[in-house]
């Protein structure tokens, strides 16, 4: 009898240690399972955080630029400001050489353009010629008085060195409109 207890022992033994051995491992293995699946939901969150910093990170250059506009319209007023006061864009003809230079076209009665605007101290060049008859051009303040020929340039150089507003005339009498054929020198100080 007591060697079959033995035997019922030992069989019980092994069985529990069976049952122990297998019920046990898959709870071991179950565990690691679980932690893969917490692993991967982590994975997917920092895949799901990747897109959003991704939308952020794409959303942050439109508000760099959104910015970089705000600074960009800022300043835009200053120099419109600053630009309003100077005379630059009121002067006639084009800078050649540090020379005023300036295309007059005179005609019966009249010169083109009829005020003609310069900075004081600047080397101003009249080139002159004539649609119809020949006139003349006289400023006495700057002693000039030069005539104009049809179908020539007439070369007037002069430095305005005083400021103010002068009237130049035609000085060859060309018509009945001759006497009030006149314009404005303007000479910005
Ligand atoms: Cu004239």
């Amino acid at each position: 009898m007591e060697g079959k207890k033995l035997v019922l022992l030992a069989l019980l033994f092994m069985l529990t240690g069976l049952l122990v051995l297998t019920g046990c491992s898959p709870r071991q293995d179950q565990p690691p399972a679980s932690e893969e699946v917490v692993m991967e939901e982590d994975m997917e969150e920092s895949a799901v955080d990747d897109q959003l910093t991704d939308e952020l990170a794409i959303d942050e250059p439109t508000t760099e630029e959104e910015t970089m506009l705000d600074e960009a319209d800022d300043p835009e007023p200053e120099p419109a400001q600053e630009l309003e006061p100077e005379p630059e864009v009121a002067l006639s003809g084009t800078l050649v050489d540090g020379v005023r230079e300036i295309n007059v076209v005179a005609s019966q009665f009249d010169f083109g353009p009829e005020v003609i605007t310069v900075r004081q101290r600047e080397e101003v060049r009249l080139l002159l010629t004539t649609d119809d008859v020949t006139h003349g051009i006289g400023l006495s303040e700057f002693g000039i008085n030069a005539r104009i020929a049809a179908g020539e340039t007439t070369v007037v150089t002069f430095v305005a060195d005083a400021a103010g507003e002068f009237t130049f005339f035609c000085s060859v009498p060309c018509g009945a409109g001759h006497g009030s054929m006149t314009g404005q020198l303007v000479v910005i100080g």
